[in-house]
């Protein structure tokens, strides 16, 4: 049987460029004959991705409740897939995953931290987070938010704080201000000492 795959998420507020630096990483990895594919949460083709969607572009309300067991079940409905995935030896990358599930939702009043990461229970555990951390100036240099639900300053400051406080010894800290490649080097010297140490581990899931 093939050794596993590593499962690396990429985490962080929005414009801190994770998904170039994923697909970056990805192409290197790639050209290395190291099997990677990527990934992203939200997955909007699927039918509870639409619905998402829907809802980001403020096309539908949804209560915050509802649409955050959304954003939880399009991990779930994925499950196999990753697994699936990794156990054929092929590497992961993904653009965010349960901690933005947890730190967007967390974020608005009267969601509380524990209530959002219940749903997240036993679904695959990432070996490494990366966390694009940029720093105010910086995301002001790179220009306006977009038009999408969530994209404004107040909201992603507070999510920042979210994601500071569920970080643990496994994240990365990755400051997100440097030029790209300077932060892809960083990346793949970090993500080759995740890919040695996960080779040959069972599957972490995630507990309460
Ligand atoms: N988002 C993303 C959530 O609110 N919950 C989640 O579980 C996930 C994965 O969706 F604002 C938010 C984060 C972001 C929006 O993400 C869409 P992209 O990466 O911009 O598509």
């Amino acid at each position: 049987m093939a050794q596993r795959g590593a499962f690396i998420v990429f985490e962080g507020c929005d414009r801190a460029g994770k998904t170039t630096q994923c697909k970056k990483l990805v192409d290197a990895l790639n050209r290395k004959n190291v099997p990677t594919e990527f990934m992203n949460f939200p997955d909007r083709s699927t039918a509870i991705g639409q619905i998402i969607n829907d809802y980001l572009q403020k096309k539908i309300h949804l209560p915050d409740k509802a649409v955050h067991l959304l954003f939880s079940a399009n991990r779930w409905e994925l499950e196999p897939k990753l697994r699936e995935k990794l156990e054929s030896g092929i590497s992961l990358v993904v653009d965010r995953y349960s901690y933005s599930g947890v730190a967007f939702s967390a974020a608005k009043k009267g969601m509380d931290l524990q209530w959002c990461w219940n749903p997240e229970i036993g679904l695959l555990e990432p070996d490494a987070v990366f966390l694009l951390n940029l720093s105010e100036e910086a995301a002001a240099m790179r220009g306006g938010f977009g038009q999408e639900r969530y994209e404004n300053l107040d909201f992603q400051k507070q999510v920042k704080e979210n994601f500071m406080a569920m970080k643990s010894s496994s994240w990365k800290l990755i400051d997100a201000d440097k030029s790209l490649e300077d932060l892809h080097l960083e990346i793949m010297e970090l993500f080759n000492k995740v890919y040695t140490t996960s080779h040959g581990t069972p599957f972490k899931r995630f507990a309460s």
